[in-house]
């Protein structure tokens, strides 16, 4: 093993009592803390040692990591306590977005830290196998000499030195994520207010997602890179406009609420209307770019 390296953990969540484990499990020093300091017990019992307060878990330390639920948490936990991050690393793992993961990375420095900010592509169970990656960006020097001890949870991919890039392709992942879940829980509403069982149809939804997923993405990349959405064109937007709308009214017939589908509708008409009809669905990114009342 490489030489193992004393490291906190702030927050002991299902997340942060994972990356806890794998520090421990991996020989490293591991000291913990959480706010309700019952959450610390199994680790401690695993041979963590407990700190009283997130003083002295920063102190126990040079390497802090932090996963907590969210940017106020952060700053809740760590602002009483910023004089003790002098000349130490800060790894910021909490969700959050660009613009805070950049003012994390100031504020770490302006109290004399090192920082790094990283997003988890990973559920707790994950952690520390094969699938588990995790996103860095901010310090490279801090991401190179600390890689063994990162690369316990998963594999280490290093963005850039803009602290905020780490979070940027977290919040793209997820969005995509999300975007996909959405279609998952209209579908299986839709074929269970039939009585098709969940676990029956999962096999045919799983497949038809593969398929779509690994076949449709190399080539939506190459037509946002090129701004060009006729590139490959095997299923143009008006014909899925026209497809989308039996998807939605299919749902209301069935007695369903289509809620989670419905914006997508109007973009495509736009598309549509403003004459990109046979041009791809992907066109509907540039109506993306512009902010809008949501
Ligand atoms: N779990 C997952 O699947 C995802 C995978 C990808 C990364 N996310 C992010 O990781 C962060 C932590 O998530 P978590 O799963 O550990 O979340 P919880 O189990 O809900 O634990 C939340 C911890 O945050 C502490 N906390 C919340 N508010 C405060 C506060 N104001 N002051 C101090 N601590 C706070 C909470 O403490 P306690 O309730 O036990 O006292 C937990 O330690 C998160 O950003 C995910 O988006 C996880």
């Amino acid at each position: 093993m490489d030489e193992p390296t004393p490291v906190t953990v702030i927050g002991l969540g299902d997340m942060g009592s994972a990356l806890a484990g794998a520090f421990l499990d991996a020989g490293h020093r591991t000291t913990v803390w959480n706010r309700t300091p019952e959450r610390a017990d199994r680790l401690v019992a695993a041979g963590a040692h407990g700190a009283d307060t997130a003083a002295d878990a920063l102190q126990a330390s040079p390497v802090a990591v932090v996963c907590l639920l969210d940017d106020a948490a952060v700053h809740a936990v760590l602002d009483p306590h910023a004089a003790t991050l002098s000349g130490r690393l800060l790894i910021n793992l909490t969700n959050g977005t660009p613009a805070q993961a950049r003012a994390a990375a100031k504020w770490a420095g302006e109290h004399g830290a090192d920082y790094l900010d990283g997003g988890i592509m990973a559920i707790p169970p994950m952690i520390a196998t094969p699938e588990a990656f995790v996103l860095y960006s901010g310090s490279s020097g801090a991401f190179d000499a600390y890689r063994p001890l990162l690369d316990c949870l998963g594999e280490s991919r290093y963005l850039g030195a803009d602290p905020g890039m780490a979070s940027l392709q977290d919040l793209a992942l997820l969005s995509g994520m999300y975007g996909m879940l959405m279609g998952v829980m209209q579908a299986f509403a839709l074929v269970g207010t039939e009585g098709v069982e969940a676990t029956g149809f999962a096999p045919l939804l799983s497949r038809w997602l593969d398929a779509m997923s690994g076949g449709l993405i190399p080539i939506v990349a190459e037509q946002l890179d090129k701004a060009d959405y006729t590139i490959g064109v095997t299923s143009n937007v008006a014909m899925q406009a026209a497809a989308y709308v039996n998807i939605l009214q299919g749902a209301k017939e069935q007695g369903l609420s289509p809620e989670l589908l419905v914006p997508l509708r109007a973009l495509m008409d736009q598309r549509v209307a403003s004459g990109h009809g046979r041009e791809d669905i992907t066109g509907v990114v540039e109506l993306l770019k512009t902010a809008r009342p949501v």
